[in-house]
């Protein structure tokens, strides 16, 4: 399964002699350099299309077309890059990219004008505003789109159209995460950066697979552990993984026991009085349930965690009483512990409650505001960050930290926007579970689609295909065909990447911008363009003011003065020459913030103490009192099996790109991970076609008889464009984040017919 680098390179052939890896030694996942044959006229400096981590790249140019991509040496990175950030250089080029606007007619996307398509996509919402109300019409968006573009079409469906029906892919990735620490510091977005890695003695790392999906950061936690032999990794994951490979310890844990787990290592913390008391004290209070709830006292956490102990939860979790003891040891002994986590938190029925016990255990350790010690949650996609979190590009927020629910926050976005009073309506909109639940309804009659898939990515995806097919639908994308093309009404061909103008924000809150180097193919636009005149046509062209990304960045940086997001100082002049720039960075002559909330670090804290938690009304941070919840399917003689779901390095999300890529169309995608014990008990070797059933569906896929997995459960990518894993998820979701269960369903799985998979 593992590709070796030898197989690697083979899938490269000759042409690439010169390509140069590096990093190979601790880590099995090749880092990709620079690819030496490949000549260039000029060299520029720009972003990786794909992943949170945000590594700086270089692009090379000859006779107009992206020929090579090598890691800029001066970003943060290193020049070094994965294989997809290497492979930027081939994916404005695939098979696929979709050249012309499309109308359907008679059951079929035929090709239009953009004129003709525009309007069309116009009239569509126009007719379901005139006779439904702004809330029948909904911009479902993406993490992957630049700032300028997610803030603009934010700025056009709440102010302009007048309806709060604004989510996106971030909901299904990050919401979690942004309801975590938002609720604890009253403000989102992690408080630590990258170099924290070169400070850290300890890696927690729960739920992340880093070594597949943030490999550059990763590589870097592995220099650290080299040049640093006593730092020691703990990984949490039902599953092995590359990454667990390399950990010291490994709590192989049951599925979605995760806040049980947590709540038993803040337990043995306080037993073994390995807490911070003065931290504890000057900087946190307790709550049980909302923000705003009772404050609590500490001797009520340490009570509440009694029902916590090693001993009543190991079961649960299925691990050792001695494994969770140690790990809560090394935890507390620690000089520096940083925690990484993504989706295998997020993506949980308790993906808040996970999230806000990932703070606490660094809160009550005081592993918070000092060099290598932080929680820090990575994001997934380029632009979750910046452009959908910080931007309020959410169906509940508004810019910089608002919320629609405040009437304050509205009056304030109302005169930024200079919109009348009462222009933004005062109940959140449908998040994404309930706004594709209102295209089944018919509640939501028309919606613009962008830079996503939902066809493919949303769980228990065929449930909302009816829907979508009943809503007149716009879709704006790079590739065409897809899973999501077959519903739209209307067509958009998208630029992509390098061939538009925006910035990207990383995991470390580093904004960083990219530049257009080439034309976009056929008549393809770039996503701004085409939501501008989107505004135009709906009659709201005087609220788009500015129409540039330069300027829109600059409302942007101007609406971000003064509030806690403040990055006012991150000029377009700035981004031009420098390979990004972490805020709170509120003037021109500010080298951007690495540590949030540190007295003396940043510019927004107090100048005492250890820590200013300023986004909270008494500056101190929220210690949550939170149960683990019981789960949402639980298993069953019919259904006896957990179904988890994830990525591997090669791929992206829905591989309309990757998948078209050459040398990775041949990484396959259709495979399940499946204890060798239980595969012998289904009578399946390694290849047969197996059918993995859950309540809502069956996919069927090649065995892959593995260790990887724990017995009675088995794990799938959700790549495959064939195979569709997300016919089986689950929708339900967290109650406070609305964040789907993607990582937990019950599924039996049985042998298929020979021939299955053809
Ligand atoms: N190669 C590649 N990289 C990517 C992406 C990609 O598509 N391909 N996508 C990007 C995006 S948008 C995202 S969101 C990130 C996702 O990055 P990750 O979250 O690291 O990736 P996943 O594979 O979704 O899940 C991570 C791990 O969660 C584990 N897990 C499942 N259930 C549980 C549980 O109950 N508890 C714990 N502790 N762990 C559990 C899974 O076994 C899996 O190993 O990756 C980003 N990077
Ligand atoms: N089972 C399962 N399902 C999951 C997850 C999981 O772990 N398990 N993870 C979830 C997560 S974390 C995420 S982030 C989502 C991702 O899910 P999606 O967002 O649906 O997946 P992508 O393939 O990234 O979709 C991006 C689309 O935009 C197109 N595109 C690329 N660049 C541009 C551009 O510049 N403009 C426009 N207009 N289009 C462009 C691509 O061709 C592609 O069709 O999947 C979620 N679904
Ligand atoms: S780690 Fe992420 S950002 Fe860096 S090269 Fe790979 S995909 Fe691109
Ligand atoms: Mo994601």
């Amino acid at each position: 399964m593992d590709l070796t680098r030898r197989e690697l390179l083979k899938l490269f052939g000759t042409a690439t002699a010169g390509l140069a890896m590096g990093g190979l030694s601790a880590c099995d996942i090749p880092l990709w350099v620079r690819d030496d044959a490949i000549p260039v006229d000029s060299w520029h400096k720009s972003v990786c299309r794909f992943c949170g981590s945000g590594c700086g790249v270089q692009v090379g140019l000859r006779e107009g077309r992206v020929v090579n991509v090598e890691g800029d040496q001066a970003a943060w990175n290193r020049g070094r890059l994965c294989i997809k950030g290497l492979l930027n250089r081939e994916i404005l080029y695939v098979r696929d990219r979709a050249l012309h606007p499309m109308i359907r007619s008679q059951g079929r996307l035929v090709r239009a004008s953009w004129d003709d398509a525009m309007a069309a996509a116009a009239d569509g919402f126009q007719r379901a505003i005139e006779e439904e109300g702004p809330d029948s019409v909904a911009y479902y968006g993406s993490g992957q789109l630049f700032t300028q573009e997610s803030y603009t079409a934010n700025k056009l469906f709440k102010a302009g159209i007048g309806t709060n029906n604004v989510d996106g892919n971030p909901r299904l990735c990050m919401a979690s995460a942004a309801a975590g620490y938002t609720s604890v510091f009253g403000a989102d977005e992690p408080s630590g950066c990258y170099e924290d890695i070169e400070h850290a003695t300890l890696f927690f790392i729960i739920g992340a697979n880093m070594a597949e999906c943030h490999p550059v950061i990763w590589e870097r936690v592995m220099d650290r552990v080299r040049t640093n032999p006593g730092t020691r990794i703990i990984a949490v994951d039902p599953r092995r993984t590359p990454t667990t490979r390399h950990a010291d310890q490994h709590l192989q844990l049951r599925a979605g026991t995760d806040v049980a787990l947590l709540n038993a290592l803040c337990h043995e913390l306080i037993r073994t009085e390995l807490i911070d008391r003065e931290f504890v004290e000057d900087y946190i209070s307790f709550r049980r349930g909302a923000p705003d709830s009772a404050p609590l006292a500490y001797e009520d956490f340490v009570a509440f965690l009694d029902d916590y102990a090693p001993e009543r939860v190991a079961e649960l979790c299925g691990l050792g009483v001695e494994e969770i003891r140690e790990v809560a040891q090394w935890f507390g002994t620690a000089e520096a512990v940083m925690s990484f986590w993504t989706m295998g938190l997020n993506q949980q029925s308790h993906g808040t409650a996970a999230n806000r016990m990932m703070m606490a255990l660094h809160l009550i350790s005081g592993q918070i505001g000092r060099p290598g010690a932080t929680p820090f949650s990575l994001t997934g996609q380029p632009n979750a960050g910046g452009g959908v979190r910080d931007a309020g590009a959410l169906s509940h927020t508004l810019p910089a930290g608002r919320v629609v629910a405040n009437p304050e926050h509205r009056a304030e976005m109302e005169e930024a926007w200079g919109v009348p009073p009462g222009s933004i309506a005062p109940e959140p909109g449908y998040h994404a579970i309930a706004l594709f639940e209102a295209m089944l309804t018919g509640d939501v009659r028309a919606a613009l689609v962008m830079c996503t898939n939902p066809a493919h990515s949303l769980p228990n995806a065929d449930r909302y295909r009816p829907g979508m097919d009943r809503t007149f639908l716009v879709v704006a994308d790079a590739i065409y065909p897809s899973h999501t093309a077959e519903h739209a009404d209307v067509f958009l061909p998208a630029a992509m990447w390098t061939e538009k103008e925006g910035v990207f924000s990383q995991s470390e809150r580093r904004y960083h911008l990219v530049e257009k180097l080439v034309e976009p193919p056929g008549e393809a636009r770039s996503d701004l363009d085409i939501l501008v005149d989107f505004a135009d046509r709906l009659g709201h062209g005087d609220l788009i003011v500015n129409r540039t990304p330069e300027t829109i960045w600059d409302e942007w940086r101007r609406i971000s003065a003064g509030t806690y997001y403040d990055f006012s100082g991150i000029t377009y002049e700035r981004l031009r020459r420098e390979p990004g720039l972490i805020w709170p960075c509120p003037d021109e002559d500010h080298p951007g913030t690495c540590r949030r909330y540190v007295p003396g670090e940043d510019p927004l804290a107090g100048m005492s103490g250890r820590a200013d938690f300023y986004g909270r009304p008494d500056g101190r941070a929220l210690v949550f009192l939170s149960d683990q919840l019981p789960f949402r399917e639980n298993t069953d003689e019919e259904y006896p099996w957990i179904l988890n779901t994830g990525r591997r390095l090669e791929h992206w999300h829905t591989s309309t790109i990757t998948g078209l890529v050459p040398q990775l169309a041949e990484i396959e995608t259709d495979y399940l991970e499946i204890h060798p014990t239980d595969a012998r008990r289904i009578g399946v070797e390694r290849d047969d076609p197996v059918h993995v059933v859950s309540r809502r569906g069956t996919v069927t896929l090649r065995a892959r008889p593995s260790d990887r997995v724990r017995p009675a459960t088995v794990f799938a990518p959700f790549h495959s464009i064939d195979r569709l894993v997300n016919v089986a998820t689950i929708e339900e979701t967290d109650p406070i984040s609305f964040e789907p269960e993607y990582k937990r369903c019950a599924v039996r799985v049985e042998r298929a017919p020979a021939g299955a998979m053809s």
